[in-house]
């Protein structure tokens, strides 16, 4: 079986259209909306919302670690726009996602086994669904005599994306779960050389109990998203094989799988 995989759309649904192309089955591991984007500051939300100039120093303050700054960048931005109580902002940015949300989901193959990104709107994905796509976060499905655990989500962290759980709650999904053949999440396992982003030259969050299920359960295969341009791609641990799909916003390419 031919499982293409694509995680990190990122606003991405030309190349999205394509993506299952030759493919018996077709994952997508999250992250559809583009806010920002780092490599081109002309594309994404925030710069449709507040321009350009706005966005590359907003960039430029959240890569050198400086959350405060952007945060009151942002303010005075969303206060430009006459928005001034950040209750209001979602207003706003709802009409911004559920505008991409038509594009992406339009152009989404189906069938799709599909899981949440932390830069994803969980309530709005039903509305947009079309027939043969599959929402699955903390359960087992099975494809083909192969069972395949789905968990969505990212972390709680500084950047405040739209779908971050806490330890508790990832934890308690990755519990629930049982023992799979290919486990697909959104984040890696808390592992140095997965979770380092070279160009963003930053951690980004991994899961521990993640590492913990994949050390006691071993599935064949882990494949996850969500670091952009990760220290490394792939990386095993015991018998199972760890492997970040790829940003597919700059690639434009699924990682093709063979089980
Ligand atoms: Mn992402």
């Amino acid at each position: 079986m031919r499982i293409n995989v694509v995680s990190d759309v990122h606003g991405a649904d030309d190349a999205l259209k394509l993506a299952a192309d030759g493919a018996d089955l077709f994952v997508c591991l999250g992250d559809l909306i583009l806010f920002l984007d780092y490599d081109d500051p002309s594309q994404g939300i925030y710069t449709e919302l507040f321009g350009e100039d706005h966005t590359r120093a907003y960039i430029e303050a959240r890569t050198a670690g400086r959350f405060e700054d952007a945060r009151e960048l942002s303010a005075a931005a969303w206060a430009r726009r006459g928005v001034l109580d950040p209750s209001e902002r979602w207003h706003t940015l709802s009409a911004q996602v559920r505008r991409q949300y038509e594009r992406l989901f339009a152009a989404m193959p189906s069938p799709a086994l599909m899981t949440f990104g932390n830069v994803d709107v969980p309530d709005l994905w039903p509305e947009y669904v079309r027939p043969g796509h599959r929402i699955i976060d903390g359960s087992v499905v099975n494809e083909g005599g192969v069972s395949m655990g789905f968990i969505g989500g990212g972390m709680v962290s500084p950047m405040r994306t739209p779908h971050e759980l806490t330890a508790e709650q990832y934890a308690s999904k990755v519990e629930g779960l049982g023992p799979v053949d290919v486990l697909f999440t959104h984040i890696p396992p808390s592992v140095p050389e997965l979770t380092y982003d070279t160009v963003a030259r930053r951690f980004e969050f991994g899961n521990p109990t993640l590492l913990e299920y994949i050390r006691d359960v071993q599935p064949a295969f882990h494949l996850f998203g969500h670091v952009h341009q990760p220290l490394r791609s792939r990386m095993r641990i015991g018998r199972t094989e760890c492997i970040n799909v790829g940003h597919f916003h700059a690639t434009g390419r699924p990682f093709v799988l063979d089980v």
